[in-house]
């Protein structure tokens, strides 16, 4: 018999799954959903369902090595633990007597969700040397600014009650790719009579499921929205009674609102002004109406704000009110634990700097690494992230990367495209390897993971790695001998209702809490009574900004751009893969090597299915494989990412492409506003 572990998926996606597995002799040998988990129910997503094929993989890095060929080339040698943590301490050392402790900068992003590993010991190691600190935006930056401004509160609908919705809107939302756990509630609801409407540019799996698919233009997103208020406020299908008592804002809106009649947002989003008509009446009046947005909407110029005015549409509505109602985005604000006593931003004033540190936008590295002065930056230490590959406007981030007087640690756990370019490469575990705590970004359940296998080779945890830094740095503050489970009870030290209660030994024996948001077996309803977080304690609508106009690199934007680069590149979360993460697998390759072409656009350019083609602007160019097959209507190319660069023959991908402009609101990047041209390649 198996003795059977309990695990949480670690990779950057809302479901957090919580997962069983089996282990025979020290060995992982199945891999499932927890049946028991109300949201996990079971099953796992395609990816980590073969994740025990990552875990035992020939290719795994299992000790410390050090550069010997050119950056970028790959060839390392390997070195014990001591001497990788001694050069590693000697050159932050160094680099902080030349250039300040400032010139240090740490990269990191979601590769484990994880708290501990995530946002703990690395962040108190950083704050005690001085190191520049990272905005973390590449993800959903201007998405999180959008609901601040809005609710006031990240939080929003839990999945498990989307099965009593009668309108399901998944508004820039790839369900089936991202956040699959959410579609059995919605096969539960349509079963009930509900339909499932998608906006997206692409007509993905979830779009051609859809009972009705509106193909938007890339980033306009604003205007629609504005198009329906200006339908739902015209004909008096707002909840005048909710908006009167927890709105704030509503006859500036109303004006705003009348500036965007159904044909002027026709041609601002290429929707038909009578499904503009229809969608908004339905969603007025079909009971209950629950929108899932995703972070797709939020990768453009506009995007922040699109976000502010789309989350503003539950409130009008009044569908807050309502169990299967309201909306979506995320329900991270909803764990308040203690992250301050976890990161320690107290240890800057102890570092040399005894300030705060600058802050560097990680959406801007390319950037950051060429052109910041004052002082350059010398120093960088990745961890959770490939930025060689994910990173926009990646010929900068690679031309800084390069330089030889940069000195770069990479934790890893594969030689993916950031490992080539490494001084020092340290092993890392996997989620399946070390214990670690974990919020969740589309659920309320805290969940807790102890190791469930052995860590193979000499990997180590970021913690452990972290820990032994500061050692080596001679840092003696108490707080770098603390053990997860000391740094687990820090966590959960606070004054917040929600975490009332919660313990230790409570995630022990049952590995996943929901949080206190509702009594027990009761649906939790954030805003049914308004108790938005913002400063009026009301749904703010804020109509004075939500003025739209197209994105700079969009069919609308900047003209002589357009007449060089005529179509709008999306490149959206591939299904098989997990941002770079399972960029090494045959079938993540290929489906990440593929460009969505509408037919005319393919035979305007003599291009067939299967073709090679370059793709192309003034940043730079990838080369991929044509498939023309209706996903996209003209004038749009899609492309699922993100791959491995030096798996492609001219070791670049589609971030070769996208851009580091950043978003309105949030410093976000603006991947999904991107222009560009497309070739045959000869053969
Ligand atoms: N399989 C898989 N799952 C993942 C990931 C992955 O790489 N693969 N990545 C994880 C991560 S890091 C994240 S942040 C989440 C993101 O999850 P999602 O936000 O769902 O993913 P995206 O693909 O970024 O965007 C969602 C959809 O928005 C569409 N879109 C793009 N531009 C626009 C626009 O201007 N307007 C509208 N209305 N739609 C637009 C895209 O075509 C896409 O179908 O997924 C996570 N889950
Ligand atoms: N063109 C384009 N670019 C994009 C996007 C897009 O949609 N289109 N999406 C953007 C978004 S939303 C995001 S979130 C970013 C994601 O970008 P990243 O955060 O860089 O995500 P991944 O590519 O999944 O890389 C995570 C890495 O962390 C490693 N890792 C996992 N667990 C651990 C651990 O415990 N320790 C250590 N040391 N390493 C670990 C994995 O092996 C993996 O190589 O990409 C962004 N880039
Ligand atoms: S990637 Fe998402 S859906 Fe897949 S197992 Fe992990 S949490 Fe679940
Ligand atoms: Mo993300």
């Amino acid at each position: 018999m198996p003795d059977v572990r309990h695990s949480v998926c670690a990779l950057d996606c809302p479901d957090c799954c919580s997962l069983l597995i089996n282990v025979e002799d020290g060995k992982g040998s199945h891999l499932r959903g927890d049946p028991n988990h109300p949201v996990t129910r079971g099953f796992l997503c395609g990816k980590v369902a073969r994740y025990l094929e990552r875990e035992y993989s020939q290719d795994r890095l299992l000790y410390p090595q050090k550069r010997v060929g050119r950056k970028g080339e790959g060839k390392f040698e390997r070195i014990s633990w001591d001497e990788a943590l001694d050069t590693i301490a000697r050159n932050l050392a160094q680099v902080s007597a030349e250039h300040g402790t400032e010139a240090i900068l740490p990269y990191s992003y979601a590769g484990t969700m994880g708290l501990l590993n995530g946002s703990g010991m690395d962040r108190r190691f950083f704050h005690r040397l001085g190191a520049s600190r990272l905005d973390r935006t590449i993800c959903s930056s201007a998405g999180g600014a959008g609901l601040t401004a809005t609710l006031g509160l990240r939080y929003g609908t839990e999945p498990e009650q989307f099965r009593h919705s009668k309108l399901i809107i998944a508004w820039g939302a790839s369900i089936l790719a991202t956040n699959v756990h959410l579609w059995p509630f919605i096969v539960e609801a349509r079963r009930n009579g509900a339909r499932l409407y998608t906006i997206d540019p692409v007509k993905n799996r979830t779009g051609q499921l859809a009972d009705k698919h509106f193909a938007i233009f890339p980033g306009s997103d604003l205007a629609l929205a504005l198009g329906l208020m200006h339908v739902i406020i015209g004909e008096k299908l707002y909840d005048a009674d909710y908006v009167a008592s927890y709105t704030d804002g509503f006859d500036a809106l109303r004006k705003r609102a009348a500036e965007y009649p159904p044909e002027r947002v026709e041609s601002l989003t290429g929707l038909d002004r009578q499904d503009i008509v229809a969608l908004a009446r339905e969603y007025a009046t079909t009971r209950p109406a629950a929108i899932r947005l995703n972070y797709g909407v939020q990768r453009s110029d506009r995007g922040g704000t699109a976000v502010r005015a789309i989350s503003a549409l539950p409130a009008l509505i009044g569908s807050w009110r309502e169990v299967g109602g309201g909306l979506q985005l995320s329900t991270t604000q909803a764990f308040q634990l203690n992250r301050a006593g976890l990161e320690m931003a107290e240890l800057q004033q102890r570092s040399p700097l005894g300030r705060p540190a600058r802050i560097v936008n990680m959406a801007e590295l390319g950037k950051a690494l060429t052109e910041l002065a004052d002082p350059p930056v010398k120093a960088l230490v990745v961890y959770n992230s490939n930025p060689a590959a994910i990173a926009p406007n990646q010929n900068l981030v690679l031309e800084g990367m390069q330089r030889d007087d940069l000195f770069t640690v990479v934790l890893e756990q594969f030689q993916n495209d950031t490992a080539d370019y490494a001084d020092i490469l340290l092993p890392s575990t996997t989620f399946l390897e070390h214990t670690d705590l974990y919020l969740a970004y589309g659920h309320y359940y805290l969940q807790l993971a102890r190791p469930a296998l052995p860590s193979p080779g000499e990997t180590r945890s970021n913690v452990e790695v972290f820990r032994a830094l500061a050692g080596r740095m001679g840092f003696e503050d108490p707080c770098f001998r603390d053990s997860e489970d000391d740094m687990i009870r820090t966590l959960l030290r606070s004054e917040h209702p929600f975490l009332q209660g919660i313990t230790l030994e409570q995630l022990d024996r049952d590995h996943s809490v929901r949080l206190n948001v509702a009594p027990p077996g009761q649906p939790f309803l954030p805003f049914a009574n308004g108790g938005f977080g913002t400063p009026s304690g009301k749904c703010e609508f804020g109509a004075e900004t939500l003025g739209y106009q197209p994105p700079v690199e969009s069919r609308l934007g900047a003209s002589e751009l357009r007449s060089q680069f005529p179509l709008e590149l999306i490149s959206a979360k591939s299904h098989d893969s997990m941002n770079s993460t399972f960029g090494n697998r045959p079938w993540a390759q290929r489906e990440t090597a593929t460009l969505f072409m509408h037919e005319s656009d393919a035979q305007t350019r003599g291009i067939s299915n299967g073709d090679r083609v370059r793709i192309f602007n003034a940043r730079g160019s990838c080369l991929s494989v044509a498939d023309v097959n209706g996903t996209v209507r003209s004038g749009v190319v899609w492309s699922p990412s993100v791959r491995w660069s030096k798996l492609s023959p001219d070791a670049r991908n589609i971030n070769a492409l996208t851009s580091d402009r950043l978003t309105d609101i949030g410093g976000g990047p603006t991947f999904y506003s991107c222009l560009v041209q497309v070739e045959k390649c000869g053969d």
